[in-house]
């Protein structure tokens, strides 16, 4: 980037904050610009620290700003197909995303992880590992986990290790970005409103393996139709994991027992009762990526398993919260679509009292529903969503529906349905935005509500 490189950040999350400092460190100037009528030039400024020159910008961009404008960095919310920003690429401008310009200061090695579902539970176990190899002052761990990369990026240095939550939304915008070992866990329909099509988002999360070479780790699930078929064009040495059959090569489920098979050896790894915290299947598959993650970055078997033998859930991620008369409630607020809140269910041994709807990401609730199986007695519904999960439902031959108008009203009545030996499970298929800052507010809620209880 040159001295004084004319740049204009959109977004003013932490992102967008980020990228400015980022930025002005490398001598750009900058224009921070948000689309959202509400906020004023004084509110982001706020946003910033005292020292930045940035100008702020809030609802309308100045022509001037679009036509000078050299590089635009993309916050991850921005689509990248909006008039605004097909404009300024009309006009010349380099449009990247927040990822693409922390890498562009990375110094060391990237570890980075996608996929629909699991990827902040794999990233976390990853970056402990990681700590646990290298020491915590030599490992970042940045990202859609909520974490942004470009705050962190001036710190690495030749022997620190980056570990990436990377969603499509910022996929869709990398271009350099080149990590040493990159994982996609599993693809299933989501986030639809804003790639339109299937093909668009599998399409944003192959951009993970892009840059990698032959002497780069993808790690993929089997299981999974895209990443497996993805396997036989990535440009990286493929390892695959699977929970359903055993691999000629990779990590593997046998019975209780996790195995790697390598080489034509064979090697009982863990006993996913005995050395695992994590419930469900999903979870063994997480652990699985983990392990070959880890072995990609030359990290000794005997320290990841040290790490996972200690390792609990990730906060929101099918969370016990507590045992409350008789009723254990569980927090999977990060459930924010319907595969991942299937993880969800799966994961439920007791009748469930299930709390589901939301924003409207266009996604289909079909195989949600029918993974109800006898598992899920109560459905209450809340949000955008949920005249058109009950429709489903219905549909499904599933009756016991009841809706809230409020969180609050949402609570009291499971806490009314559910009977001594139930569970009651948050994992609504759907984000929390609309009603809720973030699918940890929902969950933080959900966890102050169940500790009032009686
Ligand atoms: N904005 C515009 N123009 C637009 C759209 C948004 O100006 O066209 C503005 C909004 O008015 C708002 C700002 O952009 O002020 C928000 O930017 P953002 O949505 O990119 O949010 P950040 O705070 O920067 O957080 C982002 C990720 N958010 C999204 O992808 C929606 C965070 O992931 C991530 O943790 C953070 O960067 C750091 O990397 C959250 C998320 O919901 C957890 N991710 C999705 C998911 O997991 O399903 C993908």
């Amino acid at each position: 980037m040159k001295t004084g490189e004319k740049c204009l950040v959109i977004g003013s999350g932490i992102s967008g904050v980020g990228s400015v400092a980022l930025l002005e460190h490398m001598g750009a100037d900058v224009v921070l610009y948000d689309s959202d009528e509400k906020l004023t030039e004084a509110a982001l400024r706020e946003k910033l620290p005292a020292s930045s020159k940035a100008r702020c910008v809030a609802g309308k961009l100045p022509e001037e700003i679009l036509d000078d404008t050299e590089t635009v960095v993309l916050s991850p919310g921005v689509p990248t197909d909006i008039p605004l920003v097909n404009a300024l690429r009309e006009k010349g401008a380099a449009v990247i995303g927040e990822i693409e310009l922390g890498y562009r200061e990375e110094k060391g090695r990237v570890a980075a992880v996608t996929g629909t579902n699991g990827k902040t539970t794999t990233t976390t176990l990853v970056g402990k590992i990681m700590e646990a190899h290298l020491g915590r002052e030599k490992v970042f761990v940045v990202g859609n986990i909520g974490n942004p990369y470009t705050s962190e990026c001036l710190k690495t240095g030749k022997d620190t290790v980056t570990v990436g939550e990377i969603s499509s939304f910022q996929l869709e915008t990398v271009r350099d970005f080149h990590p040493a070992v990159s994982a996609i866990l599993n693809i299933t329909p989501d986030h639809l409103n804003r790639h339109h099509t299937m093909e668009a988002y599998v399409a944003a999360k192959e951009k993970i393996a892009e840059n990698q070479t032959a002497e780069d780790v993808c790690v993929l699930n089997y299981e999974n139709g895209y990443t497996r078929e993805f396997g036989e064009r990535c440009p990286a040495r493929v390892v695959y994991f699977s929970s359903a059959r055993e691999l000629a090569e990779g990590y593997f489920l046998r019975g209780d027992k996790v195995l790697r098979r390598k080489a034509g050896e064979e090697r009982e790894i863990l006993d996913i009762h005995r050395d695992m915290n994590l419930v469900g299947i999903c979870n063994v598959e997480n652990v699985m990526a983990a392990l070959a993650i880890a072995e990609g970055m030359g990290v000794p078997l005997e320290t990841s398993l040290s790490v996972i033998r200690e390792f609990r859930a990730v906060e929101h991620r099918i969370e016990f919260v507590a045992e409350k008369g008789g009723v254990a409630y569980y927090d999977d607020s990060k459930g924010t679509n319907p595969d991942a809140a299937i993880q969800g269910i799966r994961a439920m041994s007791r009748p469930t009292v299930l709390i589901g709807g939301g924003y409207d990401k266009e996604s289909s609730y079909d195989e949600w529903i029918e993974s109800f199986g006898g598992r899920v007695k109560w459905l209450v519904l809340i949000g955008q969503t949920r005249e058109k999960i009950a429709e489903c439902a219905r549909a499904h031959g599933f009756e016991r529906i009841r809706f809230a108008d409020t969180y609050e009203e949402c609570l009291r009545l499971c806490t009314g349905l559910a009977e001594e030996g139930d569970a009651v499970l948050l994992s609504p298929a759907c984000a929390s935005w609309g009603m809720f800052k973030n699918y940890e507010e929902r969950g933080d809620l959900f966890k102050e509500y169940v500790r009032k209880l009686k």
